[in-house]
């Protein structure tokens, strides 16, 4: 094999796994019986294989609840979650509706893939039975627009959502759709399956079933019009817009 085919197939044998910004709450929707708080784990992770990353501080970490936006970041507690850095916090949730979870990391150098990534990362927890509040958009720079309510899903059923870019959707946007695979219970038969990917329709609507019970990550890629330097070379910049939507097993 040549030098060059060599570095072909290695680079072709890399892991399939795609890395997600990843916010998991204690509970999917909190009732009266589970408390009066959730506690969510923040991260920067390969869900698949439970490898974590290294998350800095974010830029903004924020829980949006009945229109109003509130800053949590000072509430981060650095914590170790897949053998890396990572941050958890305890919310204590007040009040029904929906409470939409929200972090802005700041972007990460990849070298394996030669540029910036930044995944704007959200999830939503309904409390004591009230969903209100479930589609809001928080105009976040990139972002998941949910068309189906993202909880209380059975496994099989559709999720739906149209991918914004700086508000406005994003016509066949790539969405990489990942399991959260706790406790390795999962095995794909193939590298090819541990991300999926989809993409969105001529109006930047995606859709997808999800198999199984548990956590699944949708990450909509797009490249930034900026580029960012690094070792005085500018490099692109990969803006994600995750969504944690978690399907409910058939009882
Ligand atoms: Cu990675």
């Amino acid at each position: 094999m040549s030098r060059l085919a060599l570095i072909a197939a290695l680079l072709a044998a890399a892991p399939a796994a795609a890395h997600y910004g990843m916010i998991i709450p204690s509970d999917a929707m909190l009732s009266q019986e589970d408390g009066r708080s959730v506690d969510l784990t923040v991260s920067f992770s390969h869900p698949f294989e439970e490898d974590g990353m290294i998350l800095e501080r974010p830029e903004a970490f924020t829980v949006t609840h009945a229109g109003e936006t509130t800053d949590l970041l000072g509430d981060l507690s650095e914590a170790t979650v897949m053998d890396a850095p990572g941050f958890t916090l305890t919310y204590d949730v007040e009040r029904p509706g929906a409470h939409i979870f929200a972090m802005t990391p700041v972007p990460y150098w990849e070298p394996a893939e030669d540029a910036f990534i930044q995944h704007f990362t959200k999830v939503v927890v309904p409390a004591y039975g009230d969903d209100e509040g479930w589609d809001a958009e928080l105009g976040l720079r990139t972002e998941i627009e949910p068309l189906t309510k993202p909880f209380g899903l059975w496994a099989g059923n559709v999720f739906q959502g149209i991918v914004k870019l700086e508000g406005e959707p994003v016509p066949y946007a790539e969405v990489e759709v990942e399991f959260y695979n706790e406790g390795q219970a999962a095995t794909a038969p193939s590298e090819l399956m541990i991300t999926q990917t989809i993409k969105a329709d001529a109006d930047g609507v995606f859709t997808y079933a999800a198999p199984n019970p548990g956590w699944w990550g949708f990450a909509a890629l797009n490249t930034a019009p900026e580029t960012m330097e690094q070792d005085g070379e500018a490099k692109a910049v990969e803006l994600g817009a995750v969504i944690w939507v978690r399907f409910e097993e058939w009882q």
